[in-house]
């Protein structure tokens, strides 16, 4: 018997294609193979490392145009075009057909892409007589919306190495299909649901195969990174995650020997990244301590670096943990606040507080991790206000901004009682901003998106403070990267005073043309009041963007933590006294934006040029949030419009 497993495309405005190694087919690969190890099994990932293509936006995501409306090059900018993520349908079909497969086993990991992987599922029946089977979170999550296809005969719930074990034997007749546990088929008309029973045991889960897959295509800054997973499930029940509906509520996780074991695998096969997975990676800190103690022995050299892309309960985390993990080679901590209103938090079920997060945060910056951390805008229960407020207290931290709109995630706790229908799917995704209530607008939440790129932006400006600062003198860093050289009035001094202030920061003459081009911007919107796009084809007024929500949380912010610890002094960073003379303010606008126009001109050749960088650098200049994307709830990180031009282009 010949099973072939499929990791489909994905269709958004957006990829996070550091992330993307499909470790659950791995698994399930190896559970084969050690269970019926006549079956072949041949893993193929269609998603990473396949390229992009633009394609038609869906109807049901139309909306987003006038979000999305150009393509904006500057610091600030979201999405524009949508894409196909993978290779072709046609390329996969032929594939397929090529390999002959008696079973094909397709992931549907993401609500907003199954119907990606549906028509992978039409492309294998059109060509074959293989049997298709689904699994992954989002056919946890609603098998009947997969079902309801033609093109597909069974789907497994939950985990899947024992079922699929099960699903096999019955197909070689080996078991009635009705002791294949966690599987729902169709049976005259009707959805027929075996029980959900255990998996096999963590620990003895054979090692993921990985051989099927280039390591090429799951690099990190250049080095062979490979995922890993060391426990399944997570003790919280936040009420807007499901990842219970795919791993139960039973937490568990493997020994330490068993995760030692694969990290020497890992590193005799080449490795030399490691990117935990876990949901909730640290939950028993004094076993991660120890496994932070053995590595540190083991790699006394840091030949290996290790990441959790998937976040940090920061609940989980402790001063002693936090060094322990600085020192075993774990440089950046993906934490997440969510929000830091209580009524929020109280009403999600997360038991986190906003003490430990800032504990977590103080010494985390003062170890010398780079942080990024989390906020979801538009959770139930929040206001304008309160997402304003958690803005503007992260703003003062040294830790960049990964906010993700909400959406419902289907069998969340939160959208078990509503009727979500396929449109509801497709905008299972951050990029939707799906959500809107009376409390806030789409355009709010689409303010609030865009301000936190105008904060990173500031948080990831370089300037070093060389001078004490009792003498309130701390110096540019001459010759960096961002060249940030004084002029004018400053030419010559030794430095700039503790705090700067927004304002003084125009005065100077940056050589970094993404620099060049943001300081440029937000000074447009400093006269005009209006924030622009920044096209091939000039300026573009950002229309959808409420600046006064801007204004709002750099007052209550009063200054930015920046990434360096430096402080940039906010509080009064605002347009013009009312967006008063509109039109005066729009034809001065024009004159500065003409001039504006040339002096970036000169600075767009270079940007186009621009080189993939290393991971270290591309987290200073703020463009690497999907490497450290996600936390625990939605998994990835925007900010793909720097890195589509630094990273792929
Ligand atoms: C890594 C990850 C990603 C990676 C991609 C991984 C990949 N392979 O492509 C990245 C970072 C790109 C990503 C992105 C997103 N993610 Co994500 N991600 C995860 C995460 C943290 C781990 C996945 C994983 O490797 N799990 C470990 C393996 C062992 O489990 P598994 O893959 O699920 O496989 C098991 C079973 O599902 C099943 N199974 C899986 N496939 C198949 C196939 C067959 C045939 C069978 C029988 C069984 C089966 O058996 C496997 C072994 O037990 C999960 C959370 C989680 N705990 O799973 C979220 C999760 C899958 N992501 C989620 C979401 C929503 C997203 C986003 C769409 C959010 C957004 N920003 O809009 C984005 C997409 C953005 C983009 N365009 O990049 C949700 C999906 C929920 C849903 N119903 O849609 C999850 C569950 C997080 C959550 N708690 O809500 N994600
Ligand atoms: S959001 Fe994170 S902490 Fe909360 S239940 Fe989900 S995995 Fe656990």
């Amino acid at each position: 018997m010949r099973v072939v497993l499929i990791q489909p495309p994905v269709q958004d405005f957006y990829d996070t294609d550091v992330r993307l190694q499909p470790i659950g087919l791995c698994y399930l690969k190896t559970a084969v193979k050690k269970h019926l190890p006549d079956v072949k099994v041949i893993i193929k990932d269609y998603h990473g490392g396949c390229g992009r293509r633009t394609v038609a936006i869906p109807n049901e995501l139309a909306y987003l145009r006038e979000y999305y409306p150009v393509a904006d090059k500057s610091p600030f900018s979201t999405f524009h075009e949508f894409y196909h993520f993978g290779k072709s349908f046609d390329d996969i079909e032929s594939e397929i057909a090529e390999l002959k497969p008696d079973v094909v086993g397709i992931s549907s990991l993401f609500t907003p892409y199954y119907r990606e992987a549906v028509e992978v599922a039409a492309r294998v029946k059109k060509r074959t007589d293989a049997v298709v089977v689904m699994g992954g979170s989002h056919a946890s999550a609603v098998p009947d919306s997969l079902l309801a296809s033609p093109h597909v005969d069974y789907v497994i719930r939950g985990e899947g190495e024992r079922a699929l074990v099960e699903l096999l034997r019955y197909l070689k007749g080996e078991q009635p299909i009705d002791r294949v546990t966690n599987l729902a088929y169709k049976s005259r008309g009707e959805i027929v649901f075996n029980p959900i029973a255990d998996n096999f045991p963590i620990e003895e889960l054979p090692f993921p195969d990985l051989s099927d897959l280039p390591s090429s295509n799951y690099e990190l800054a250049g080095e062979p990174m490979t995922f890993m997973i060391t426990s399944r499930s997570c003790p919280h029940k936040c009420s807007f995650c499901s990842v219970h509906t795919t791993f139960g509520t039973d937490y568990r996780r493997r020994s330490l020997e068993n995760v030692l074991e694969e990290i020497e695998l890992r590193y005799q096969q080449g490795f030399r990244v490691i990117d935990f997975e876990d949901d909730n990676l640290t939950y028993y800190k004094n076993t991660f301590k120890e496994l932070c103690r053995r590595l540190i022995t083991r790699f006394p050299e840091g030949e290996m670096e290790f990441v959790a892309m998937n976040g940090i309960s920061y609940l989980s985390l402790d001063g002693e943990l936090l060094e322990l993990m600085y020192q075993a080679g774990f440089s950046h901590l993906n934490l997440a606040l969510v929000s830091s209103d209580k009524t929020v938090r109280e009403t999600t079920k997360r038991p986190h507080t906003l003490e430990a997060y800032l504990r977590v945060v103080r010494k985390a910056h003062e170890l010398g991790f780079k942080i990024v951390s989390y906020q979801i805008l538009g959770l139930p229960n929040e206001t304008l206000d309160s997402m304003i407020q958690t803005l503007a207290f992260n703003a003062r931290l040294p830790v960049l901004l990964g906010a993700s709109p909400f959406y419902r995630t289907p069998n969340s706790p939160i959208a078990r009682g509503l009727h979500l229908v396929e449109a509801d799917f497709i905008k299972a995704r951050l990029t939707a901003l799906a959500i809107e209530t009376d409390s806030f607008a789409r355009d709010d939440i689409y303010t609030l998106f865009v301000t936190t790129r105008i904060i990173n932006f500031l948080k990831g400006l370089h300037l070093t403070q060389a001078a004490s600062p009792s003498t309130r003198t701390p110096a540019l860093a001459g010759g960096s990267r961002s060249g940030f050289r004084p002029t004018g009035a400053l030419e010559g001094a030794t430095g700039l005073p503790v705090g700067l202030h927004v304002d003084s920061l125009f005065e100077y003459q940056w050589t970094d043309p993404r620099t060049v081009l943001g300081f440029s911007l937000l000074k447009l919107l400093q006269e005009t009041g209006h924030l622009n796009f920044w096209t091939h084809e000039g300026l573009r007024e950002n229309k959808r963007f409420r600046p006064e929500l801007l204004f709002r949380v750099l007052a209550q912010a009063g200054a930015i933590g920046c990434l360096n610890g430096q402080r940039i002094i906010v509080g009064e960073f605002s347009g013009p006294q009312a967006v008063q003379k509109d039109s005066e303010a729009r034809r001065g606008s024009s004159l500065w934006a003409k001039g504006m126009a040339q002096s970036v001109l000169l600075y767009s050749l270079p940007l186009a040029l621009c080189k993939p960088v290393r991971w270290s650098e591309a987290i200073e200049r703020n463009e690497a949030y999907e490497t450290f994307s996600a936390a625990c709830y939605g998994c990835s990180m925007p900010i793909e419009n720097i890195r589509s031009r630094s990273w792929r282009e």
